[in-house]
């Protein structure tokens, strides 16, 4: 396997998709794959984890920080910067085992040839540092200038976010302190350049001066090339309370650059020896899931012990840099059986936002837990009561995610108990697990409605994953992942008294569990969950067979604007059966074992011609529900749609008139949850772990390390034969 993407579109166009594709990442920070000289129009970005800030009236987002890489050169005075000024060679690939970008580009000026070459990392060994070397040569002698800048005039969504910026030096190091708008948090960035080639050759270097920018004046000729390297740290009040003097501290280090770059390939090195899938027998879908890998590899959260990803990764503002279910429904899995620790770090970040969870629920007048749609730090709830702009009236549309998508509590309790499964690791529990999964049991139970007439427990007025279809009664999804938290809080409180009794006292007395948990097993079997039908299919929700049924494509039709949203009150799928994404599907992946091979196969075949796979989450849920079904060749190009999403870039860039382009972790993460636990058949079971594997035509083998309860196995299948083979 190469391990290597590459790219020559150097267009205008192509800058928002080579960015996110190209896109190098600590889990600290997550630098989009622009160019060297690219800036603000070509959304470069250098976007940070778990900081945010809000500029008035505008949507609460993640900060990008002032960007350390910008570096431009310039030929006899004029600017060689793409795409404003064609290559005559350009090449940009990513060696995504190293998660070094590099570019090769060659400019003809009047007086010759003038070639760049770059390399950058994001530091997987140092969080806060990023390495660039960037080499100029010539085939005739000319003048040439770099300018080496930290460059604040950056990509924003919503910004502005500073409001002050101090420049300052220190021999070769350059700093920039940027206040944020907030009013508390700074991020700070600094630039230590070291230029090579003035000791050996009579060439004039000289150094000018511009604020927030070093720049060189060479002299060059041909066979003699010049390189820049620059080591750069970011800090920001997240880390230190005088984030400029960390950055400072950082620089003032003797770092060089190829040791720099060896420790970050060895931790990439460590990174795959448990994390890479082998494949034979399918190229193309090799390449694909482990480059799905390499990025989730680039967001993980590994500094910090307490926190989770946002639904577009570290690719820029986009989704307000918000966790949203797709953590713990979607990329969970990758890192609870290869990397238990980061998956141990995102439930955290669901523990701790235990308080933003119940304020919410509280000012619905609920109660228990109810998650935040668009979590971000301290489960601040960023998600707007208008969260799509009318493509017609350019007015904001009152969408009801934040108050209705109430299956995110659901999410998160799955996520608290299926770590504490699989990994066996119940300390959790007993700190805040157990409380978490009661309380988002809690929230559920005081949903429940119950008709003058009826015997049975319903959810009203709620939004399942299809995001069309708003406020609908009895989402089978919603009801049924409701009904399955209720019996995880009974389990959660019932491990914690096993393992933990001291625990347990001071759970019972904060949740008055003794009193609630009776209640909750007395109502749990009556939650009502919709059945299939004469035909075996499953209603999504009450009153969805009336809705008329036509085709996406039909829908599709009707659109008068390509970027008109689908849902809402009068969207052109909203009285339709057409939905956004798998829902029923969903669900009967979840629980796959409640329901006979021809249910779920029924149900695959009757909503896949109805969903519009408007979502990148959609297709990674039928490609798993067909290999649960035996039908692996069925799931194929849904595996690779998700596989692909970010490999072959596009998809779908606005909803309305809101960008919501990026990097698409859950599809990566579901990529990864069909090769194992569809393909493979990768089950946890109370007797361990097992595979039942069903592989695609084609397919001649299978491999990947993964753990459970603190042992090390390797599965290898091939089309007749499974093993588990621990190591
Ligand atoms: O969480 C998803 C949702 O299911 C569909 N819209 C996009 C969100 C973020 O990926």
């Amino acid at each position: 396997m190469q391990w290597l993407i590459e790219n020559n579109n150097s267009s205008k166009e192509a800058a928002p998709d080579n960015g996110n594709r190209f896109l190098v990442g600590n889990g600290y920070m997550g630098i989009r794959g622009t160019l060297d000289e690219h800036g603000r129009d070509q959304l470069a970005a250098v976007n940070l984890a778990g900081i945010y800030d809000r500029v008035g009236d505008g949507w609460r987002e993640p900060l990008n920080a002032p960007n350390p890489l910008h570096t431009v050169i310039y030929a006899e005075g004029k600017a060689l910067a793409l795409p404003e000024m064609e290559a005559v060679h350009h090449v940009q690939s990513l060696d995504f085992y190293h998660a070094i970008l590099m570019r090769k580009t060659t400019w003809k000026t009047p007086k010759g040839a003038v070639t760049v070459e770059s390399r950058r990392f994001a530091d997987m060994v140092h969080p806060h540092l990023i390495g660039q070397e960037f080499t100029v040569s010539v085939d005739a002698p000319m003048e040439i200038q770099i300018l080496a800048e930290i460059d604040t005039d950056i990509w924003e969504i919503y910004g502005p976010h500073y409001n002050k910026i101090e420049y300052s030096r220190e021999n070769d190091n350059l700093y920039c302190l940027a206040y944020v708008q907030n009013g508390r948090d700074q991020v700070a960035v600094g630039r230590k350049c070291r230029i090579s080639g003035q000791a050996d050759q009579n060439d004039r270097f000289e150094r000018g001066e511009k604020a927030g920018a070093f720049i060189y004046d060479l002299h060059m000729e041909p066979g003699k090339p010049v390189t820049l390297k620059s080591v750069c740290a970011v800090y920001t009040t997240n880390d230190e309370a005088e984030p400029l003097a960390a950055v400072q501290a950082a620089l003032r280090e003797e770092h060089d650059f190829e040791a720099l770059l060896d420790t970050h390939k060895e931790a990439w090195d460590k990174i795959w020896a448990v994390g890479q899938v082998e494949l034979e027998g399918d190229d193309m879908a090799r390449d694909c899931i482990n480059y799905s890998l390499y990025h989730l590899n680039c967001i993980a959260p590994r500094h910090r012990n307490d926190l989770s990803i946002p639904a577009r990764g570290l690719s820029g503002q986009t989704y307000k840099g918000a966790v949203f279910w797709d953590s713990e429904m979607f990329i969970l899995d990758y890192f609870l059986y290869t990397q238990p620790e980061v998956a141990k770090s995102m439930v955290r970040y669901r523990i701790d936002t235990l308080p933003g969870a119940l304020e919410k629920a509280k000012s619905y007048g609920w109660q228990g837990a109810f998650y935040a749609w668009e979590s971000q730090e301290g489960g601040y709830d960023g998600c707007s009561d208008y969260n799509v702009t009318d493509v017609f009236t350019k007015r904001p549309m009152r969408t009801f995610f934040r108050d209705k998508q109430v299956h995110i509590s659901a999410a998160v309790a799955r996520a608290v108990m299926l770590y504490t499964d699989v990994t066996g690791d119940v300390s959790l529990l007993a700190k805040g697990g157990a409380r978490t999964v009661l309380e988002c049991a809690r929230f559920y139970y005081s949903l429940l409605v119950k008709r003058a007439t009826g015997d049975r427990w319903e959810i009203h007025d709620v939004i399942g994953p299809d995001e069309y279809h708003e406020r609908v009664n009895n989402n089978a999804y919603t009801n049924k992942m409701a009904a399955e938290t209720c019996r995880w809080a009974i389990k959660a409180a019932e491990k914690l008294k096993e393992s933990d009794g001291k625990a347990y006292a001071e759970f019972c007395v904060q949740t008055n569990a003794e009193e609630f948990l009776p209640k909750l097993s007395q109502t749990v079997n009556s939650i009502y969950v919709p059945e299939p039908n004469e035909s075996g299919v499953i209603p999504q929700f009450d009153g969805y067979a009336d809705l008329e049924d036509t085709t996406v494509q039909e829908v599709r039709n009707r659109l008068l604007d390509p970027r008109e949203y689908w849902g809402g009150a009068y969207g052109v799928a909203s009285h339709t059966q057409v939905i956004k994404q798998a829902d029923v599907v969903t669900m009967l992946e979840m629980f796959h074992g409640d329901y006979s091979q021809e249910i779920l196969r029924k149900n695959w075949d009757y909503y896949e011609p109805r969903t519009e796979h408007g979502s990148s989450l959609s297709a990674c849920m039928y490609a798993l529900l067909a290999c649960r079904f035996g039908e692996p060749d069925q799931a194929y190009p849904f595996f690779m749609k998700s596989a692909q999403a970010d490999w072959l870039g596009g998809g779908k860039q606005w909803a309305g008139l809101v960008y919501i382009g990026g990097t698409h972790p859950a599809a990566e993460g579901g990529a990864w949850k069909v090769l194992a636990e569809g393909f493979a058949g990768l089950e946890w079971t109370d007797n361990g772990p097992i595979l039942r594997a069903c592989l695609p035509k084609g397919w001649k083998r299978v491999a990947f390390r993964f753990c459970c309860r603190g042992k090390w196995y390797r599965a290898e299948v091939e089309p007749d034969a499974a093993e588990i083979i621990e190591l």
